[in-house]
């Protein structure tokens, strides 16, 4: 991969995966904030392609703004029926994953801004579907879930579970198409996981570092870490960066906050490894930016953030 391909914005406004709206505003938000500007700061000439169209959840349902929107039926017995909006989140994310995969084909980078973690679906099938891929997942949640095991029914906690071809998803049948390696997995910043998802994460191939990682070792050798697991073997790496990893106090206007997160400095020192490992070994393929909800952020912060936060992981130094 061209360390300097020229980025591609690709806009995923979906919010049919989180139990609020509000994330639909998302890559608004993080354009808004001035992400063009952060990445010339960095040294990227961006284009921006918009955004995909797709009907507001209103539109599908007019009763989608209720924050548990449709019942989660829940629970081990529970099938497809149990994720909500998932055959509109399938269609969007086809086609997202074909928008990505010809973006990496005309030797471009592709910037997925969503959106809620479900769109990582369509990036994730998209980076991999000519390449052998592996993945950091920036998230204070695990994201393992599938229909069957979800207590929310909430998709946006099903995006690795999807990528890695576990469970039942619809018709889209992604679990024909997994490229996506347990063993090139690594998460950074977890500190919120189903008792399930728990089982889930043990038994699995991948790596996981949680808040107390962070705290013990520092962000910058965990990164590191995280980078030497999603790099051996794979032809470059997919970095997926839910704001949720971040605490409250610096990124308040995510979907799912929750308490005990990595700082303002730390998360750039996350994504300034990245962009030092990405220097040197050109291992960068494709990013997303997700769970940006503009209605519980103040003066959009929340989005500032996002858009720095991918200039540093695009090489934007303080000096
Ligand atoms: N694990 C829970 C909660 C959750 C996952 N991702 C977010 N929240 N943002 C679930 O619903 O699957
Ligand atoms: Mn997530
Ligand atoms: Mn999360």
């Amino acid at each position: 991969m061209n360390t300097n391909a020229t980025v591609r914005i690709i806009g995923a406004p979906m919010d049919y995966g989180a139990n609020r709206r509000g994330v639909d505003m998302g890559p608004s938000a993080i354009r808004y904030a001035g992400l063009a500007d952060e990445l010339e700061r960095a040294s990227v000439a961006p284009v921006d392609d918009g955004d995909l169209s797709m009907p507001r959840a209103e539109e599908i349902d007019p009763d989608a703004d209720d924050a548990t929107g449709l019942e989660s039926t829940g629970g081990e017995s529970a099938g497809v029926e149990n994720a909500k909006f998932l055959p509109e989140i399938e269609s969007v994310n086809a086609r997202l994953a074909d928008r990505v995969a010809e973006t990496l084909a005309d030797g471009e980078f592709p910037l997925v801004l969503g959106g809620d973690h479900s769109v990582a679906i369509g990036s994730l099938h998209g980076s991999a579907r000519d390449a052998d891929v592996g993945a950091i997942w920036f998230d204070a949640h695990a994201d393992l879930n599938t229909p069957e095991t979800s207590p929310s029914g909430n998709v946006h906690g099903m995006p690795l579970g999807a990528a890695l071809g576990r469970g039942v998803f619809g018709d889209m049948d992604w679990a024909h198409s997994p490229r996506l390696r347990e063993e090139s997995v690594a998460y950074v910043g977890l500190r919120s996981i189903d008792e399930r998802e728990r089982e889930l994460v043990r038994e699995s191939e991948m790596t996981a570092f949680t808040m107390s990682d962070i705290d013990q070792r520092g962000m910058t050798a965990v990164v590191e870490d995280a980078l030497a697991v999603a790099t051996d073997g794979t032809d470059g790496i997919h970095v997926s960066l839910d704001l949720d990893m971040i605490d409250p106090k610096a990124a308040p206007g995510v979907g799912t906050p929750v308490r005990g997160g990595v700082t303002y400095r730390e998360a750039h020192a996350a994504l300034e490894a990245v962009s030092r490992r990405h220097d040197r070994d050109g291992i960068l393929r494709s990013m997303d930016v997700v769970e940006v909800n503009p209605i519980l952020d103040e003066a959009n912060e929340t989005a500032a953030l996002a858009a720095e936060l991918t200039a540093s992981a695009f090489g934007k130094r303080i000096l």
